[in-house]
């Protein structure tokens, strides 16, 4: 809103501690990054630590990993999981339709900066150390001796460079040594120009990239030079870094494209560098402001470290400024992880420090990915969406190959995970995930829903194609059941285990609900795109046809919506993944008005997840807040951002699956966003989801889709005021709960009522913003 309470105080954007990071606790550090280059930032005061990040850097070239043998023995698997011998058809499947080998390529840490500074292995008298989410800059200020001491850290896109400005306010008191550390595939380290350290590698196996790392320093007063490959100050006035990386995935030379770059950006005053840094990131951070209104957030932001914030909110003290940063930190996740032109953003965005990780920071796309990308459209940040759309282009390719080899299908596929190098091979030998075909299907529906908000139709023509490629596999790949229904065979619920009445446990099965939730979004979109693009009737028909034979959603014994296509036990109630309620969310199958019999079982399969231990890990737990929303139960989605808060966020306000894994920010940064406003059921909901404790608040520029910005302010818990700005001029339709006035430029619009008066449809001009305000509310 437009009014005083939507400004931030400065301390209320901000992550900040009085105590650098542990240097043995990455998860105390904090993460800045330009969509590309990223650094983890630790604040020590003798000996800075910048763990160093980049995109591209990942182990080994590309591989054909397709299962030479897949289609051979597809039928008889096949045949074996109809005649219930689950035993032989697993064995048989984990030879025949696993990958070649099974691993797919890893991401890997780019290395570590080390800036030790002489003259200072002292007391300070003052020390904080902060992360600005209004400036993406991190700080870290210091005192010692009555010298206070300044390091601003950023990632710029712009210059795509890191930088590292160094300050004193005393002349001549920085003197410091720099060094870069890799602790593998290192072929060369070399001091460069007496002010600056290259070096050169590869990522490790056949075919691995070619990275160069290159740092540039810059000193006012003193000196600057260099010594083996260290590169030294004494006792300078200030002392500015440039730091960048690149490889030859994209680059033909990415030595010089490292000196040209930093040629360029160090030929700029520092204030040049910071402030465009500044206007490019705020150009996308700045659209959305998020508020919850306490007396309490004014004192605790500015007066309590951000980590003693979690630690009270852990011992159940109410903190609502931290939900709302931790809604921003989302978005500044997003911003600085997933730019145009980049990969999209991997398990833990770009920020790793190993050169193993956990799933080896890769895309798990049967949840993980997909989440990452839940905030990308409702919270404005449309453009951050692109990187996905690009590998899915690039998986297209691999998947068409994938879907002959394999399946003998038209069309394309991935299975549950992929690479830098969009490998749609299957993924590990493990069968609760790795056999599952809908990969890249679930990828897709994301270009759908970049259209629903955007309704570019430039983009859906291109789109189409992706989506229709997507859908001739499954023409090929389903098979008939003992129904008659058209199903997938074989496949997974991800990455449940279920149980047969006669104890056997099986994770490989016959049309798991999922699928079909999926198949029937992905078919959906399609023919919608077909209608609007005026083109492909006859394969609209085609994919109506088999729409009617695929498996609707049911509910199985104890209320709650099935996991599989028989009402199997499952071997752990509480699994971390609700696949069955993809069609709640992210889908829009289920819903509160539409469909009441499947959102009360949907409702029945939460709780029931939730009384056996689910939502342990970050991402599920994630999940859970967005399905919450969907039901509309504010306090329960409350609990869960809660519940996630306690247990499943490190000190630097990552997500903690465990270990660090992104998906958990970016799901809840979603969830919270699904809470204040929705859109996914033909019309727009203000304040769906508004829990008892957010009584007082106001969101600015959230997006829904038929190209809407939305601002609304509320008291009380009750709406006072929305603006909607049309931004193509669709008739909005919106969902208001109780009577209201909508007025353009002071004039009230005529607008329809719907039977119950609850919600109201009018047209919008393009560009046009209109206001909404209660009946009751007529003075406001
Ligand atoms: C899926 C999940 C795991 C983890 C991994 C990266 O396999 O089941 O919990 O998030 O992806």
């Amino acid at each position: 809103m437009d009014n005083e309470n939507s400004n931030y105080l400065e301390s209320e954007l901000k992550l900040w501690y009085d105590k650098p990071a542990d240097l043995k606790n990455w998860n105390e550090a904090l993460p800045i990054g330009n969509g590309r280059l990223g650094g983890m930032v630790f604040g020590s005061v003798v000996k800075e630590h910048i763990q160093l990040n980049e995109e591209t850097i990942w182990y080994g070239g590309a591989v054909d990993r397709n299962n030479a043998d897949a289609a051979k023995y597809l039928p008889k698997i096949r045949q074996l999981l109809f005649d219930g011998k689950l035993k032989e058809a697993e064995k048989l499947a984990s030879l025949a339709l696993v990958g070649t080998p099974d691993q797919q390529r890893h991401y890997e840490s780019l290395g570590d900066l080390y800036i030790e500074f002489y003259g200072q292995d002292k007391a300070t008298t003052y020390y904080k150390r902060e992360l600005n989410l209004n400036t993406a800059v991190a700080k870290v200020q210091y005192v010692i001796d009555e010298v206070t001491y300044t390091r601003e850290i950023f990632s710029t896109a712009v210059d795509q460079v890191l930088v590292v400005r160094l300050t004193a306010d005393k002349p001549n008191s920085i003197s410091l040594k720099v060094t870069i550390n890799r602790i593998e595939y290192v072929d060369n380290r070399v001091a460069l120009n007496n002010n600056g350290i290259l070096m050169r590698g590869t990522c490790g196996g056949e075919g691995g990239l070619k990275y160069r790392i290159l740092l540039k320093g810059v000193a006012e007063g003193g000196s600057i030079y260099n010594i083996g490959d260290n590169l030294l100050v004494d006792n300078s006035n200030t002392v500015t870094l440039f730091i960048t990386a690149n490889t030859n995935f994209r680059l033909k030379d990415p030595e010089n494209a490292c000196i040209e770059c930093i040629d360029l950006a160090s030929e700029k005053t520092y204030d040049l560098l910071l402030n465009e840094h500044k206007k490019d990131y705020q150009r996308l951070f700045n659209r959305v402001k998020f508020k919850l209104y306490n007396k309490e957030i004014e004192d605790k932001c500015g007066a309590i470290p951000t980590d003693e914030r979690l630690i009270s909110l852990k011992e159940g003290k109410v903190d609502l400024g931290l939900i709302s940063l931790y809604f921003q930190f989302g978005r500044y996740l997003l911003i600085s992880c997933s730019r145009p032109g980049n990969l999209p953003a991997n398990l833990q965005g770009i920020w790793n420090k190993d050169w193993l990780s956990a799933w080896g920071s890769k895309y798990t796309i049967n949840i993980n990915t997909q989440m990452n990308y839940w905030p990308a459209e409702t919270c404005n940040l449309s453009e951050c969406h692109s990187p996905l759309f690009d590998h899915i282009e690039r998986i297209r390719e691999n998947g068409r190959h994938t879907a002959k080899v394999m399946y003998g299908c038209k069309g394309f596929m991935a299975h549950h995970n992929t690479d830098i190098w969009a490998d749609t091979a299957p993924q590990d030998i493990y069968m609760p995930a790795t056999i599952w075909p809908m990969g890249a299907a679930w990828l897709c529906l994301h270009l759908w829903e970049h259209y629903q908000f955007t309704y570019d139709k430039g983009f859906l023509t291109k789109a189409y194609e992706t989506l229709k490629e997507a859908a001739e596999f499954f023409v090929d790949y389903l098979i008939e059941d003992s129904n008659g229904k058209l199903v997938t065979c074989p496949s997974v619920s991800p990455e449940n285990t279920y149980i047969l009445p006669n104890g056997e446990r099986g994770t490989l099965c016959i049309g798991p609900s999922m699928d079909s939730q999926i198949i029937f979004a992905l078919f959906t979109a399609c023919i919608k795109a077909t209608h609007i693009l005026n083109i492909d009737s006859e394969f609209a028909n085609t994919l109506e046809d088999i729409l009617k034979r695929i498996p609707k959603i049911k509910v199985g014994k104890y209320g709650q919506i099935m996991e599989w296509a028989e009402d199997y036990e499952e071997a752990e109630p509480g699994h971390r993944h609700i696949s069955q309620l993809f069609a709640l969310h992210p889908s829009n199958q289920i819903t509160v008005r539409k469909t009441p019999e499947f959102a009360k079982a949907a409702r029945k399969t939460l709780e029931r997840r939730l009384a056996n231990g689910g939502g342990h890990t970050g991402w599920s737990r994630a999940w859970i807040i967005n399905f919450w929303a969907r039901l509309e139960e504010g306090d329960l989605a409350y609990e869960n951002i809660i519940a996630l808060l306690k247990n499943s966020t490190l000190p630097n306000l990552l997500d903690n699956h465990p270990p660090f894994q992104i998906d958990g920010n970016f799901g809840a940064t979603a969830g919270i966003a699904e809470m204040l406003l929705q859109s996914h059921a033909g019309e727009i909901n203000l304040l769906p989801s508004l829990p008892k404790a957010w009584s007082d608040g106001s969101v600015i520029g959230l997006c829904a889709r038929g190209g809407f910005e939305v601002d609304i302010l509320w008291s009380e818990n009750k709406l006072v005021k929305a603006k909607i700005r049309s931004k193509i001029g669709k008739k909005c339709r919106l969902r208001t709960g109780s009577p209201v006035k909508i007025l353009f430029e002071d004039n009230e619009v005529n607008y329809t009522n719907s039977d119950d008066s609850l919600s109201v449809e009018f047209d919008t001009e393009k560009g046009k913003e209109y206001i909404v305000t209660q009946r009751s509310h007529d003075k406001i």
